[in-house]
C-alpha cells in the first residue's frame, strides 16, 4: 500500500503537497474554450501571467492550442510561435515553476529550454518520444487522462468503469514513465475532466478521485469553467466560478492535491477555507 503524496518534483525544485497547490491557467491561443482570444497577443499573455502570480498562483500552466472538444490541431511551428516569447519572458521574471501544456514534445524540449519546469500533456503521454524526452530533461510531469484526441473525444464517450478505467490507464502510464527512468515524484496525474466523458463520468470521477490519489501520486484536477458544471445548470462558460470552485472543494476532499484555474484569486481563497477544513486540528 503506497501513502499519499507528500512532494511534486520538477525540473528546478519542488512543490510540497502540504496545501492545496493552484495552477493558473494561461492560455495564448484565439481559441480556448472560455478564454480563447484574450491572451493571444504575448504582451496580454505576460501580463496576464504576472497578475495570476500575483494572485497567488503556485505555479503557471501555459498553453498554445486549444483541446476543447472538436479543436483542430495546431502545427508545432505555430504552437511555439504562440507560446515561445511568452515563457521566455514569465521564466525571466517571475518565481513560480512554469509548465507547458502541450502534445508535442518538440515544443515540450523548446519550453524547457526557455524555462519551463514542468511538461503538462493532455495525451497521457502516449507519444514515446514525449517520454524519452522527460526523462531525459528532469522535468515534472502531469499525465492526464483522454479518451481519443479532442476533435473527437466528445462523440458518445463509454465506459463500463469510469474510475477503473481511467486509474487503469493511469497507471499504466506512470509504469511506462518509471520505466524510462523517471522518478515517481515528479509524475502527477489527472483524470481529465471533460476530456472524452459524458456528464456522468465527470461526476463519477471527482467523487471517486480517492481511487486515483491512492496511486500515491501527485494529483491534478482542471474543473474550471468546464461545460459539466453548464450542463448541471450552473452557467454558461463566464458564470462558472462558484461552480467550479464547489467542485474544486469536493475534488481536494476527495485526495486532489493541485487545482488547475482560470480565476485564480477566488480559487486559492477557496482552497485556503478547503484545506483549513479538512486539515487543521
Ligand atoms: N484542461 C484543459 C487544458 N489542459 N490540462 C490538465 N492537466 N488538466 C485539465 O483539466 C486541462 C488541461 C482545458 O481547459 P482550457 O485550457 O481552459 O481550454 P482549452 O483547451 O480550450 O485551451
Amino acid at each position: 500500500m503506497v501513502g499519499p503524496a507528500k512532494v511534486w518534483r520538477h525540473r528546478t525544485g519542488e512543490l510540497t503537497l502540504d496545501r492545496t497547490r493552484v495552477m493558473g491557467v494561461l492560455n495564448v491561443t484565439p481559441d480556448s474554450f472560455s478564454d480563447g482570444g484574450l491572451f493571444h497577443d504575448p504582451e496580454a499573455a505576460i501580463r496576464r501571467g504576472l497578475e495570476l502570480v500575483e494572485q497567488g498562483a503556485d505555479l503557471l500552466d501555459i498553453g498554445g492550442e486549444s483541446t476543447r472538444p472538436r479543436s483542430e490541431p495546431v502545427s508545432a511551428e505555430e504552437e511555439w510561435r504562440r507560446v515561445g516569447p511568452v515563457l521566455e519572458a514569465l521564466g525571466r521574471q517571475v518565481r513560480v515553476p512554469l509548465s507547458i501544456d502541450t502534445m508535442k514534445p518538440g515544443v515540450a524540449e523548446k519550453a524547457v529550454r526557455a524555462g519551463a519546469a514542468i511538461v503538462n500533456d493532455v495525451s497521457g503521454m502516449r507519444d514515446p518520444a514525449m517520454i524519452r524526452f522527460v526523462a531525459s530533461a528532469k522535468v515534472g510531469i502531469v499525465a492526464m487522462h483522454m479518451l481519443g484526441n479532442p476533435k473527437t473525444m466528445q462523440e458518445h464517450p463509454e465506459y463500463r468503469d469510469v474510475v477503473g478505467e481511467v486509474t487503469a490507464f493511469l497507471a499504466n502510464r506512470i509504469s511506462a514513465l518509471q520505466a524510462a527512468g523517471v522518478p515517481s515524484e515528479a509524475i502527477a496525474v489527472d483524470p481529465g475532466i471533460g476530456f472524452g466523458k459524458a456528464l456522468n463520468h465527470n461526476l463519477a470521477l471527482l467523487r471517486g478521485l480517492d481511487v486515483l490519489a491512492a496511486l500515491g501520486h501527485p494529483v491534478v484536477v482542471g474543473v474550471s469553467r468546464k461545460s459539466f458544471i453548464g450542463k448541471i445548470g450552473a452557467g454558461e462558460p463566464g458564470e462558472r466560478l462558484p461552480g467550479s470552485l464547489a467542485a474544486a472543494a469536493l475534488a481536494v476532499s476527495r485526495g486532489a492535491h493541485v487545482i488547475r484555474a482560470h480565476d485564480v484569486l477566488e480559487t486559492v481563497r477557496a482552497m485556503r477555507v478547503t484545506d483549513a477544513l479538512l486539515r487543521s486540528p
